[in-house]
């Protein structure tokens, strides 16, 4: 499933005490004052990686807590500061503070940012040495990180859209092409939910097949056209084992372009390219020609695909590259 919201608490470390500690010498009692300060407790920070997924691994994780710096020591030793918590988050995330309602955006991949700062470490005795009390017995403890809440989302819009009827392959490609895990699934409306992968920078995205009737409210995919409405682009799959039906795959693919237009006239103005998917279905290579040159005189950019043939989705993502540069 893809998560496009997610509510944390992050805490920062402790800082560590500071300690009351004396130098040992020879027949003196009490040496001067050597206790040394806490450590500085970890800070948290958010780090933007490419990973539009990412926040789904934290589905069950909503607790990040930086570690605490450790006490200071005898002979005027500091204690270790804590671990910093560092907190990936995806590319494109805005990250809301509940309690204040600042806000930071993650940009560009690396970009890391304060979100809580760690606790001070305590003071060791020998800081509390003057001239006039030369044994102090006073430290001080270390205090406690900053804590908040944080509200994450997800701004994406999708570049490309793909779009078909059920089971024509769309979320194998997404699979194949981009680092989205979506569920595939030999059987209609695999995908409940839209899926999004990242292609080079380029966010696809694959959203439950649509059907004839869909504008009536028939199958899935039609709520979630409101995905694809942003999108720079569309990617009409339409499998050949459509070619056996009625009419062929030109039948279905004008189906789909019914159905788009009659959520929103603005999807089928959209640039389209037509994908020809499964052709490894397909013993005879003439009839993928063939099939191919029909849907070219829509004046659309074909391109054909068997994710069961490598050079073919070479091919295809060779492809895609170019339709990408300059959008
Ligand atoms: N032979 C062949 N099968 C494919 C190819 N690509 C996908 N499939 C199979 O087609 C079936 C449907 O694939 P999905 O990717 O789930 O199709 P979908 O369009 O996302 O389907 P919905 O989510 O139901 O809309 C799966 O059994 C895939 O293994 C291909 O290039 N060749
Ligand atoms: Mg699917």
């Amino acid at each position: 499933m893809f998560i496009d919201e997610i509510t944390i608490h992050a805490q920062g470390g402790r800082g560590g005490d500071g300690v009351v500690r004396w130098r040992r010498e020879k027949f003196i009692d009490k040496g001067g004052p050597n206790g040394g300060d806490g450590g500085r407790g970890g800070s948290v920070f958010a780090v933007a990686v490419q990973d539009i997924n990412l926040l789904s691994k934290y589905k069950h994780k909503k607790e990040f807590k930086a570690t605490r710096g450790d006490d200071g020591a005898g002979g005027s030793r500091h204690g270790k500061d804590g671990q910093d918590m560092i907190i990936q988050l995806p590319v494109g995330s805005v990250i809301t503070s509940i309690e204040s309602g600042g806000k930071i955006s993650l940009e560009k991949e690396g970009q890391k940012e304060l979100l809580l700062k760690g606790g001070m470490g305590g003071w060791g005795n020998e800081q509390f040495k003057t001239s006039i009390n030369t044994t102090p017995t006073k430290a001080t403890k270390g205090k406690v990180g900053e804590q908040g809440h944080f509200k994450i989302e997800l701004e994406l819009s999708a570049d490309v859209g793909l779009i078909g009827l059920p089971n024509a392959g769309k979320s194998s490609l997404l699979n194949n092409i981009t680092n989205a895990q979506a569920k595939v699934g030999s059987y209609q409306f695999t995908t409940l939910d839209p899926n999004l992968g990242d292609f080079y920078g380029h966010i696809l995205a694959d959203i439950p097949g649509l059907i004839e009737g869909a504008s009536e409210g028939k199958g899935l995919g039609f709520k979630f056209l409101r995905h694809i409405k942003r999108t720079k682009m569309l990617m009409h799959l339409v499998s050949f084992e459509n070619e056996t039906e009625k009419g062929g795959m030109i039948k279905t693919y004008k189906q789909i372009r019914k159905e788009l237009g009659a959520y929103d006239k603005s999807l089928i103005e959209k640039d389209e390219v037509i994908v020809l998917t499964k052709t490894d279905l397909v013993p005879d290579p003439k009839a993928i020609e063939k099939a191919k040159k029909e849907f070219e005189k829509l004046g659309k950019l074909v391109l054909t695909l068997s994710l069961y043939d490598y050079a073919s989705i070479k091919a295809f993502m060779k492809e895609l590259v170019k339709l990408m540069k300059g959008k």
